[in-house]
C-alpha cells in the first residue's frame, strides 16, 4: 500500500459520501438477512464502508464497550482531524509551495533541488535538516531512477517523517510511572503558553484518571498564581500556592509534600518566564529543579521546555540555551495553529535531538495533542494526500472491473 493511502486510511475521517454508501449498504444488509449466501462482490463492496461502521453504534457490543481496535480507529481518525484543524495555515502555505514548485520545475534537477531547499528553509524546517533531507531525496531519485518530479511528490512526504524517526526510539512517550509521585517541571520564556500548557496537561491526565495537582511557582509575574488557579478550577484538580514573591523553590518543596501526602500521581509546576540570556533567572531554574530533586528521588520526570512555534528559528537558540541549564527532557512546541511555518518541528527534532512530546494547535483544554511525526505530516498534507490517493483509485477503478469481466469471462469458459 503507498504511503499517502496508508496516511489516508489511517488518519481521514470517513466522508459524507461515505456515510451514505454505508446506510445503502445496511439497508441492503438489511433486505439480505436470512439469505444463506453472499457472494463475492458484496464482500468487496463491504470494504470502503467498515471504517464508517466502526464509528457507528451498532459496533458497540451488547455491554455497550467498543473494541479496542476500533476505539483506536476512531482515536486515529480524531488525531488526525486535530492536526488537520490546527495545522491548516501550514497546510495552505506547504501545499501551495510544492504544487507550485512541482509545477514549474517538471525535471528532477539540480535547478528543482535547489528550489526545494530554499522552499523549505523558507518554511522554517531549518538549514542543516534541508541539507540532509534533500540530499537523501537527491539519492533516492537517482536509485530509484526517477525524472519527473511530479513522482517525486509522495517520496518528498515520506522523507519528512523518516528524518523524524531516524535517531528515535519511543522518545515522543512521557516518562511517567505508575507507581509513586511524578513530577514534571514546564520552562520557557515569557509568554509561550507554559501556564495554558499546564492546564492542558493536567485535563488530559485527569481525563486518563490520574490524580493531579498544580504548584504555582511563577511567583515573579503579577496575577500568575491566579491564572494558574483559574485554570485549576476549570480544570478540577488542586493548586499548591503561596504569596507572590516568594521563593519558588520553596514552594515546589511543601507542594511535593502536599501532593505525597495526598498521593497525587502527577505534580506540575508552573514557573516564572524567563529570558535564556538572564543568568540569575536560569540559576534559579537549577535551585528548584535541585530542591524538587531532593525531594522525590529520579524528579523532575520531565523538564519541558515550552516553545512557541511562532517564534520560528529563535525557538532553537531558546532551546539551546535551556538545555545548557537544565536537563530538558521533552518540548512542548505550542501555537502550532498560529504559523504557517510548521516546519519548525523537523529543526527542532532534528538539530537539538530532544524529543517533541506534545504540540499545541489551538487554546481550547483538548487542543493540547501528543505529538506524532506521521499524524504531523498528515495535517501537513492532508488534502494532497487524499486528492493524490483519490486519483489514484480513480485510475485503478476501471482496471479492476476489466479484471472482473476477465475473471467473469474465465469462470464462463
Ligand atoms: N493559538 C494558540 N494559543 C496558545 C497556545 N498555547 C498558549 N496559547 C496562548 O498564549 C498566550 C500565553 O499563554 P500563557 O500560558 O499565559 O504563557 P506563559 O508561558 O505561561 O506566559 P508567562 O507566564 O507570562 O511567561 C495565551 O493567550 C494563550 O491562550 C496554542 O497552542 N495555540
Ligand atoms: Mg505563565
Amino acid at each position: 500500500m503507498s504511503f499517502f493511502k496508508r496516511l489516508k486510511d489511517k488518519f481521514s475521517a470517513p466522508s459524507e459520501e461515505q456515510k451514505q454508501q454505508l446506510e445503502e449498504l445496511e439497508q441492503q444488509d438489511a433486505e439480505q438477512q436470512g439469505e444463506a449466501s453472499q457472494d463475492r462482490e458484496d464482500e468487496t463492496q463491504d470494504k470502503p464502508a467498515k471504517k464508517v461502521k466502526k464509528l457507528k453504534e451498532a459496533d458497540f457490543d451488547d455491554d455497550g464497550l467498543i473494541s479496542i481496535e476500533d476505539f483506536e480507529e476512531i482515536e486515529a481518525q480524531q488525531l488526525g482531524a486535530k492536526f488537520r484543524a490546527g495545522l491548516e495555515k501550514s497546510r495552505e502555505n506547504f501545499q501551495a509551495q510544492l504544487n507550485n514548485l512541482l509545477a514549474r520545475y517538471r525535471k528532477v534537477d539540480e535547478e528543482f533541488f535547489e528550489a526545494l531547499e530554499e522552499m523549505l528553509i523558507t518554511a522554517d524546517v531549518g538549514f542543516n535538516t534541508v541539507m540532509q533531507l534533500v540530499e537523501e531525496l537527491r539519492e533516492e531519485a537517482q536509485r530509484r531512477n526517477i525524472t519527473e518530479t511530479e513522482d517525486l511528490r509522495e517520496v518528498i512526504v515520506e522523507k519528512i517523517v523518516e528524518i523524524y524517526h531516524q535517531d528515535d526510539d519511543n522518545s515522543e512517550v512521557m516518562n511517567i510511572e505508575n507507581e509513586g509521585l511524578n513530577v514534571i517541571l514546564m520552562v520557557g520564556v515569557n509568554g509561550v503558553g507554559k501556564t495554558t500548557t499546564i492546564g492542558k496537561l493536567a485535563h488530559r491526565y485527569q481525563a486518563e484518571g490520574k490524580k493531579v495537582m498544580l504548584a504555582a511557582g511563577d511567583t515573579f509575574r503579577a496575577g500568575a498564581i491566579e491564572q494558574l488557579k483559574v485554570w485549576g478550577e476549570r480544570v478540577g484538580v488542586e493548586v499548591l500556592s503561596q504569596r507572590e514573591g516568594s521563593d519558588p523553590a520553596a514552594v515546589m518543596y511543601d507542594a511535593i509534600n502536599a501532593a505525597k501526602s495526598k498521593n497525587v500521581d502527577i505534580l506540575i509546576c508552573d514557573t516564572a518566564g524567563r529570558l535564556q540570556n538572564k543568568s540569575n533567572l536560569m540559576n534559579e531554574l537549577e535551585k528548584v529543579k535541585r530542591v524538587i530533586g531532593r525531594a522525590v528521588p529520579e524528579a523532575p520526570h520531565e523538564v519541558l521546555l515550552c516553545l512557541d512555534a511562532t517564534t520560528g528559528q529563535n525557538a532553537l537558540s531558546q532551546a539551546k540555551s535551556f538545555k545548557e541549564v537544565t536537563n530538558v527532557t521533552g518540548i512542548v512546541l505550542t501555537k502550532l495553529d498560529g504559523t504557517a511555518k510548521g516546519g519548525i518541528v523537523l529543526a527542532i527534532r532534528n538539530e537539538l535531538h530532544i524529543p517533541v512530546k506534545y504540540v499545541g494547535l489551538g487554546e481550547k483544554l483538548d487542543d493540547l495533542q501528543p505529538f506524532n511525526p506521521e499524524s504531523y505530516v498528515y495535517g501537513l498534507f492532508a488534502d494532497m494526500i487524499e486528492q493524490n490517493v483519490d486519483e489514484a483509485d480513480e485510475i485503478a477503478a476501471p482496471k479492476s472491473e476489466d479484471d472482473d469481466l476477465e475473471g467473469n469471462s474465465n469462470e464462463s469458459k
